[in-house]
């Protein structure tokens, strides 16, 4: 984990089924979460692992939700918005929060939330994982997940 005050925490996934929902706006940049979030799964453990590409982060709570209801034993849930010139931004934003917090807790299956919501694309690429990221969000989505399906 990173960030001012973010735990150091070690996962162990091993036995578990994980669904990752990745949407596919901002190519670099998600390829670079989707490249953290497997790269975590490995170091889990992890060997069931499911991918769902869906068009944009607006569509994560739905595929997460199908997910969650077929039997999975976390989600993970990958996407970038950034702002532009509308408020589309915030829309989007906020469907795919509120969205995913919902699934969560109606379900019961943790969801590691992975959404990247930037005022810029430098802000993405800086949390993305990649070679010269600061932070690798994709990665903190899935150790979050984890820890939360052992911790209950
Ligand atoms: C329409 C749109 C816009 C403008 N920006 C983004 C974005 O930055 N990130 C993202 O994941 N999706 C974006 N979308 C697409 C919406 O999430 C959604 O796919 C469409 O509104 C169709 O439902």
């Amino acid at each position: 984990m990173s960030g001012a005050g973010a735990p150091q925490i070690t996962v162990d996934g091993t036995g578990l089924r994980i669904t990752v929902v990745a949407a596919s706006w901002h190519t670099e940049v998600m390829d670079g979460l989707l490249a953290g979030a497997r790269r975590a799964l490995a170091a889990a453990n992890v060997m069931h692992v499911k991918e769902i590409r869906v068009p944009g982060s607006f569509e994560l709570p739905v595929a997460a939700a199908r997910a969650a209801e077929r039997g999975t034993d976390a989600v993970i849930a990958l996407g970038v918005v950034i702002r532009g010139g509308t408020p589309h931004f915030e829309y989007v934003c906020s469907a795919a929060t509120t969205g995913l917090t919902d699934v969560s807790v109606r379900t019961g299956v943790p969801v590691g939330f992975g959404v990247l919501t930037c005022d810029d694309e430098q802000q993405a690429l800086d949390r993305a994982g990649l070679p010269g990221s600061r932070e690798d969000k994709g990665a903190e989505a899935v150790e979050a997940a984890i820890a939360t399906v052992v911790a209950l």
